[in-house]
């Protein structure tokens, strides 16, 4: 195969050898001018043919291209700033779209116009004001206010929390911290604040340098994708731990370099769950292919929000990917309330010599005490709904209130960082599941009073 081609790329370029030689021969015989004036024609016109080839290309694969294109198509932005910064870009592509046909079509006809032709001669002019100011103040007056409008969305987009919504907790903030080659990702756990760090505290079971002595930390976790409720503002702190990498998360037009030794930020609100972009796509072709990785679904079935590294950061630079998923408040609780006790402090530190609470007995840290009655909150709810999977009829009124009482409970457990409230959420929802229940056994009542009025022995070191 390889050989075939060889001897028809050899043979091609004799035959085109061959050809010049004989134009070569018939010029001698017409006279050279002639023959120049030709070649000029066949030339001028091979290049517009290519001018509408390449322009109508671009034209076509731009349009075929949409479902992919950020901005365009399904793709609209799915974070609350996003189309400021869509409305940018298209904006500088409408300009720049008019100076590229306007250039492309100008090279091309110019050299068809005025080829060489008997009888033609070039003009001379050294000097047009008029021309000058043309091609001096209109990309003088677009670029003005392309850089204004810019420098507005930029302004707009770049600016951190308000001191008001530090104050009313009004935003969530996570962490994320490159190195080669991945994403460290932490969430500030029950207490909504991130503990404090420093990276000569970095090692084996601390990737991220964190202080095990500041309580903030204790609750800290390390999920593997990033996980966030639809329509509540995030501050993303972004950290490297060694080289350039970049945050870059595309759907939402987010991006922002993560520089060794000096902490970035961005803020966003998500405004599309994982769940809807989906919807969006599965009404385009280009979605309706087997998925690569996953051939078993649709590309649609398959999507998630990504998070990238957008740093050419080393050899392992595609392997950052990370998974984000938007989801609805409840979806987020639920996930909250699953992983919240994947603390790194609980299952990495705890107990061991760098855990500076190691005389604290397991269990009675505070964090361990409010998970714990959580998981007593969890339970009454099960009970009570197995009950009401099995009962019918004039009970299941009942049940369904004590229901609403244990999931009152349940909202208070899985959010409140009071050890008391924690213990009283949980009495609450044993009293709830009790009055409704059949079989009040005589044993469980003086458990529900020790609950109640257990108060924590042992002292909390602060
Ligand atoms: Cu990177």
């Amino acid at each position: 195969m390889t050989w075939l081609l060889l001897i028809i790329i050899v043979l091609a370029a004799v035959f085109i050898v061959q050809i010049a030689r004989a134009r070569e021969l018939a010029s001698v015989v017409r006279g050279e001018k002639a023959e120049e004036f030709e070649r000029n024609n066949f030339h001028a016109g091979l290049g517009m043919v290519f001018m509408i080839g390449f322009l109508l290309t671009c034209i076509v694969s731009f349009i075929y291209y949409i479902p992919y294109l950020l901005g365009w198509g399904p793709n609209t932005a799915a974070s609350l700033h996003g189309p400021t910064v869509d409305s940018v870009f298209n904006t500088t592509l409408f300009f720049t779209s008019i100076v590229f046909f306007g250039c492309q079509f100008a090279l091309f006809f110019f050299a068809w116009r005025f080829r060489g032709q008997k009888g033609r001669r070039a003009k001379y002019w050294a000097h047009d004001d008029r021309l000058e100011m043309i091609w001096m103040l209109v990309p003088a007056i677009i670029m003005t206010f392309l850089v204004v409008s810019g420098l507005q969305a930029w302004n707009e987009i770049m600016a951190d929390v308000t001191p008001e919504e530090v104050a009313g907790e009004d935003y969530m903030e996570i962490e994320a911290t490159g190195m080669q080659f991945a994403w460290l990702l932490r969430y500030p756990g029950r207490d909504q604040k991130l503990g404090t760090k420093h990276f000569t505290k970095i090692d084996g079971t601390n990737p991220l340098g964190q202080d095990w002595t500041d309580k903030k930390n204790i609750d800290d976790f390390h999920p593997s994708e990033i996980v966030l409720p639809v329509g509540k503002k995030v501050r993303v702190r972004i950290n490297s731990r060694d080289v350039l990498h970049n945050f870059y998360l595309p759907q939402f037009r987010v991006k922002m370099d993560a520089v060794p030794g000096m902490p970035t930020y961005f803020v966003f609100t998500p405004v599309v769950t994982s769940d809807s972009m989906r919807n969006r796509y599965k009404n385009y072709e280009h979605w309706n292919i087997p998925d690569k990785q996953n051939p078993d679904k649709k590309r649609w079935e398959a999507f998630e929000y990504e998070l990238a590294c957008a740093e050419l950061c080393g050899r392992g630079h595609y392997s950052m990917r990370r998974v984000l998923k938007v989801v609805t408040e409840e979806e987020y609780a639920e996930w909250f309330d699953g992983i919240e006790a994947t603390s790194h402090y609980l299952n990495n530190v705890r107990g061991t010599d760098k855990d500076p609470f190691k005389d604290v007995a397991k269990g009675q840290l505070e964090f361990e005490q409010l998970l714990a009655q959580k998981e007593i909150v969890k339970a009454e709810l099960a009970s009570l709904q197995e009950a009401m999977a099995a009962a019918a009829g004039a009970s299941l009124s009942k049940m369904e209130e004590a229901e609403a009482k244990v999931l009152a409970a349940l909202k208070i457990a899985r959010t409140t960082l009071d050890v008391d409230a924690a213990k009283k959420a949980a009495a609450d929802a044993k009293a709830a599941t009790m009055s409704v229940l059949a079989q009040p056994e005589p044993i469980e009542a003086p458990v529900i009073d020790s609950v109640t009025t257990d108060t924590v022995s042992e002292e909390q070191p602060s």
